[in-house]
């Protein structure tokens, strides 16, 4: 294919519920424009979207295929989505590189959740939109009430431009250009034929309806509308095209996908109608607008980064200006590196084309850069555009992962470093304190899939276990111990005495009678606690300049594994206010011995508890869940906060243990039939109930035994 001028492309996202027909669809584009012959199927793992082994072991798709047809002399770069929640960031990447957004729905179940999130996003990116009611054949009789479901949902705006002519027929109308189209079995292209008697009164209702609902978006075309009665096939192409650039109608289209029926007049809409990157100027991080033309210098962004089995790893660009050669060398934005393009690919799913080069509106892949990933703008040298980051979705699932074999360690940390680059909605960490490796990512089948990557790329083998939960130990009250640390056996002894005063850090210190401020010293440990020494020695009895570092050491030596369960000790004040010294037998080692047994004691004496992270859990649910997600977080020992509604959606506001955390992201799917999101961050450390604290010490003792 040669390369498109900007306004012969058309880049279109195919997004929606899962099932719903988004890769059938594509397919059955591929076949009606000719670049394939019979079409695959998706439950036979056949389709040339759903190319990856982990897809068709699931009949569903995972990864964000790129494919395109030609159609008539113009590119269409068809950007096939997976519609299962866990995988929202390929559609989030994918509908930031389109120009329209194809909302599919199966006819069967109406707009679903898949529907509607995709929708939010469409709704922030500004997305030019249309609706495809697709399983046709197994539900035309729903078509009228969906599209009331459809606009009660998504606004007026939604305006039939394709009706279906009968129950399960291979026939559709064409209110538009007021056709009936007949689909032939296995054929692409429809036979025009006169419209039903049955259908005429309907098929008009709803073409003047179209026209009005066109008319209606610009004032020009009102005019002449009154003027003459009617709109010619060309402003109403021309006006919907506006109105679909400005967010002001959404037409509604029909088919069945896997019959082939009504894809050969969508082909032709997209083609016809719909804006192509010359109409969507991109907005760079200046707030500059950003028209493509190939004669410009090159600018072009990377949205997702895809290893693709035999093959090696692309990065998948749109070129927003100018035009990408291979040997060319560009410029990293981000990194500042000066990158050598290498091979240029356009693809159908997993067949590649090498391509001399890419012009500006068009989509496809390069061999992977070494100091480029995803979100990355690529530019001429002299060139300041940057464009703007993708907002990928924060983690909601948290699973600590090992590696089954021992000794596999490194493998397992640059595995991590590799998946987590390529899926920005996944990430990694290591967190010392509880010596585990944490994957977080959107569900549980997300981490799945993670899990089969880190076999295939890094040859490395994971199990998933529950994270350990970072508790803290706490003393309630102010306590006082004294502690004499004394060896003397043979040569040199070793002489420490100590007396402490502990309790919790709330507030500035309020010195009892017999205790004298002289000195202080705040330190944060390695566990965001915060610990105030408090120097009260009297009379030089301890020789301060010499041992409080000593000191220091023995009470935190303590408080990295805490005297309850070994758990971190959270803030605290240390008060040394008395003790003694020998002359020859006193040392660092000694003072750090004496303070570290006499703050144990002390503790002791402080009647210690057990502190939890607790969670602020924020919840978006349709209103008709709100009782279930309030009871179910009441029975996490949540405290609810607040309750807001936002239009049909209620935003729900608690405070949630870390511990009854796990896994609730798959809960609140079920609770809500996915329609619930949710998003947690650490709030604070607090108290827990006895029984509780009872069963984390038994269970942390039962572990270090
Ligand atoms: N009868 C009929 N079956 C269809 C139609 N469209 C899709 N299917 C079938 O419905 C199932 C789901 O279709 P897919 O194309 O995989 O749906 P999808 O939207 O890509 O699903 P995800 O990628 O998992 O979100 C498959 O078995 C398809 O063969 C249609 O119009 N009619
Ligand atoms: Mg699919």
């Amino acid at each position: 294919m040669t390369p498109s001028a900007p306004d012969a492309l058309r880049n279109i996202a195919l997004v929606g519920h899962q099932g719903s027909g988004k890769t059938a669809l594509a397919e059955a584009m591929l076949h009606a424009s000719g670049m394939i012959g019979r079409p695959g199927s998706v439950p036979d793992g056949t389709t040339t979207s759903d190319h990856h082994q982990a897809e068709q072991d699931r009949s569903m798709s995972i990864f964000a295929s790129l494919l395109h047809a030609d159609w008539n002399g113009t590119k269409v770069n068809i950007l096939d989505t997976p519609g299962y929640p866990d995988f929202s960031s390929e559609v989030i990447a994918s509908m930031t590189v389109a120009d329209t957004a194809l909302y599919v729905m199966d006819a069967r179940s109406g707009v679903e959740v898949g529907t509607e999130t995709a929708w939010t996003y469409g709704e922030q990116m500004e997305t030019p939109s249309l609706f495809v009611v697709n399983h046709l054949d197994q539900s035309s009789a729903h078509f009228r009430s969906l599209v009331d479901e459809i606009e009660d949902r998504f606004g007026a705006g939604a305006t039939v431009v394709q009706m279906p002519a009968g129950e399960g027929s291979r026939t559709v109308i064409d209110v538009l250009r007021m056709q009936q189209l007949y689909f032939p079995e296995g054929e692409t292209e429809p036979e025009v034929q006169p419209i039903d008697d049955a259908f005429q009164d309907e098929a008009q209702e709803r073409h003047q309806t179209l026209v009005e609902d066109i008319a209606a978006q610009d004032e020009a075309l009102m005019e002449t509308y009154f003027e003459q009665g009617q709109l010619t096939e060309d402003q109403m192409r021309d006006g919907l095209h506006d109105a679909m650039l400005e967010r002001e109608l959404f037409p509604i289209f029909v088919t069945s996908a896997t019959e082939g029926v009504g894809v050969w007049r969508l082909l032709h809409f997209i083609d016809r109608v719909c804006p192509s990157p010359t109409d969507r100027p991109v907005e760079t991080e200046r707030g500059d607008r950003l028209a493509p033309d190939p004669d410009d210098d090159p600018v072009a962004f990377v949205y997702r980064t895809m290893e693709q089995e035999h093959v090696g790893e692309y990065s998948f660009v749109r070129v927003y200006n100018g035009t990408l050669e291979s040997g060319q060398d560009l410029e990293n934005a981000t990194t500042g590196a000066t990158e050598r393009i290498g091979q240029m690919y356009v693809l159908n799913g997993e067949d590649r084309n090498t391509v001399p080069r890419l012009t500006a509106g068009d989509l496809g892949a390069l061999v992977k850069l070494d100091d480029t990933n995803t979100n990355d703008t690529l530019r001429a040298p002299d060139s300041d555009v940057v464009l703007p980051p993708i907002q990928f979705p924060a983690p909601r699932y948290r699973m600590a992962v090992e590696a089954t074999q021992s000794g596999k360690e490194d493998k397992l940390a640059r595995g991590l470093h590799q998946i987590t680059a390529e899926d920005p909605s996944l990430s990694f960490e290591h967190d010392a304190l509880l010596n585990q490796l944490i994957l977080s990512g959107q569900g549980e089948m997300h981490l799945q899939i993670a899990q089969s990557r880190l076999k295939r790329r890094a040859g490395v083998e994971v199990e998933f276990v529950k994270p350990r939960i970072s508790y803290r130990e706490t003393i309630q009250h102010r306590a006082r111990a004294s502690y004499r640390h004394k060896k003397q056996s043979g040569g040199a002894g070793e002489f420490a005495d100590i007396a402490l005063l502990v309790e919790p850090l709330e507030g500035d210190f309020v010195a009892p009678d017999d205790v004298e401020v002289r000195g202080e010293e705040t330190i944060e440990t390695d566990w965001d606690a915060t610990v105030h020494f408090v120097d009260a020695i009297k009379g030089g009895v301890i020789d301060m300049n010499k041992f409080f570092s000593s000191i220091q050491k023995g009470v935190l030596n303590v408080m990295e594994e805490g005297p309850v369960a070994e758990f971190p000790v959270g803030d605290v004040r240390v008060v040394i206010y008395d003790g003694g010294m020998h002359p020859v037998d006193s040392n660092e080692a000694a003072f750090k011995r004496a303070a570290y047994e006499c703050f144990r004691q002390a503790f002791d004496e402080a009647d210690p508890a057990l502190l939890e992270p607790i969670h602020t859990v924020r919840v978006t649910t349709p209103d008709e869940y709100t009782g279930d997600v309030i009871s179910d977080l009441n029975a996490r020992r949540g405290r609810i906060q607040g309750i807001d509604a936002q239009g049909p959606l209620q935003r729900i506001r608690a405070e949630v243990p870390e511990a009854e955390l796990h896994q609730y992201a798959m809960a609140l799917r079920s609770l809500t039939q996915g329609r619930g999101l949710h998003q947690t961050r650490f709030s604070h450390y607090e108290q827990m109930p006895r029984n509780v604290q009872e069963d984390v010490v038994n269970e942390a003792v039962a572990d270090a035994a």
